[in-house]
């Protein structure tokens, strides 16, 4: 679609600091050998691997009141913040790979800011098994892969905050921005604070009784040519029986199709401007397969289909 930006980055982010599980920092790697940027190139995108970004050990710590490795993971999300920032003031498409999903504070921010500079609006879609909604005082881990969309709608530690919300001291996100796909693990206070801040969740439930295809319309509607979308997508989303590569799995999540129809969708939107790839873990996976249905999703996400579709692209 000539909507969607063809120049694209990778940006590697190689660390499981907000995660429990080890692994997520080999992320990166095995998107790569799954050959993303070749795959990529071959759909006609001009895709740049940046390498991978650095940052401190994971020192494997419990809780400090009530955060794991706080200023580590605020060291990481800072690089991130500023290497895909990067990008899009070079009217790039940066892609993130993780990594956990702390890194899409450091992400989100930057989206964030540069649409506000560029008065674009922003929407969020968050394709996740779970809300990722935790905050200190709720949290049963105190793990900030937990906590992403909490700290970026302003529900955080000041460390993180700091460097995610906009000058003026807003949030990076309104609840308003985001929709949230796939959910089917929620912590029982965190289900409170969902309800409480009013985040749009199309749930398992939901694309059980209504459909991936009925979903999607919602989650994708009233977009315009002003609207910088950002795809944050934990491969957690997808269900366990064809990506058994990630940290925590959760049964009954999206089929194969019901994933595919979910990026072809977003892909037909035009408005795709900046992915998250994060929680694929090449030490839990089976011959690098999660690795390669990521590509393969991501290859859909920026149009790859089966046909010429009527209507939908030149
Ligand atoms: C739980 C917590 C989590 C993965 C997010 C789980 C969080 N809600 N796990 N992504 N893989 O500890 O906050
Ligand atoms: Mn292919
Ligand atoms: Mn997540
Ligand atoms: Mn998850």
């Amino acid at each position: 679609s000539p909507l969607v930006s063809r120049a694209v980055s990778l940006i590697g982010a190689p660390t499981d600091i907000g995660a429990s599980v080890r692994g997520a920092s080999m992320g990166p790697e095995a998107l790569r050998v799954a050959q993303l940027k070749e795959r990529l190139e071959a759909h006609g995108l001009d895709v740049a691997d940046r390498g991978n970004l650095t940052g401190p050990a994971n020192p494997w710590q419990p809780p400090v009141e009530g955060y794991r490795h706080l200023a580590e993971v605020a060291a990481w999300n800072r690089a991130v913040r500023d290497a895909v920032a990067a990008e899009l003031a070079a009217e790039r498409l940066p892609i993130l790979l993780g990594g956990d999903h702390c890194l899409a504070i450091g992400s989100i921010a930057a989206v964030a800011q540069h649409c506000r500079a560029r008065g674009k609006r922003l929407r969020v879609l968050w394709l996740d098994a779970h809300a990722d909604f935790n905050t200190s005082a709720i949290t049963p881990s105190g793990n900030l892969h937990g906590m992403p969309v909490a700290c970026l709608c302003g529900h955080g530690p000041a460390e993180l905050l700091a460097l995610a919300q906009h000058a003026d001291g807003a949030p990076a996100l309104s609840p308003k921005q985001i929709r949230q796909i796939g959910i089917r693990s929620v912590d029982a206070l965190e289900k409170r604070f969902v309800h409480a801040q009013d985040l749009d969740v199309f749930d398992m439930r939901y694309i059980d009784e209504m459909g991936m295809r009925h979903a999607m319309e919602l989650a994708l509607a009233t977009l315009d040519a002003h609207t910088h979308l950002h795809v944050s997508f934990d491969v957690d989303f997808l269900d366990p029986g064809i990506a058994p590569g990630v940290g925590t799995t959760v049964p009954g999540g999206p089929t194969y199709r019901e994933a595919q129809l979910c990026m072809e969708m977003i892909a037909d939107s035009g408005r795709l401007a900046s992915l998250d790839i994060v929680e694929l873990n090449p030490a839990l996976d089976l011959r690098n397969q999660t690795a390669d249905l990521a590509v393969d999703l991501v290859e859909s996400l920026f149009g790859k289909s089966t046909l010429m579709r009527k209507g939908a692209r030149g």
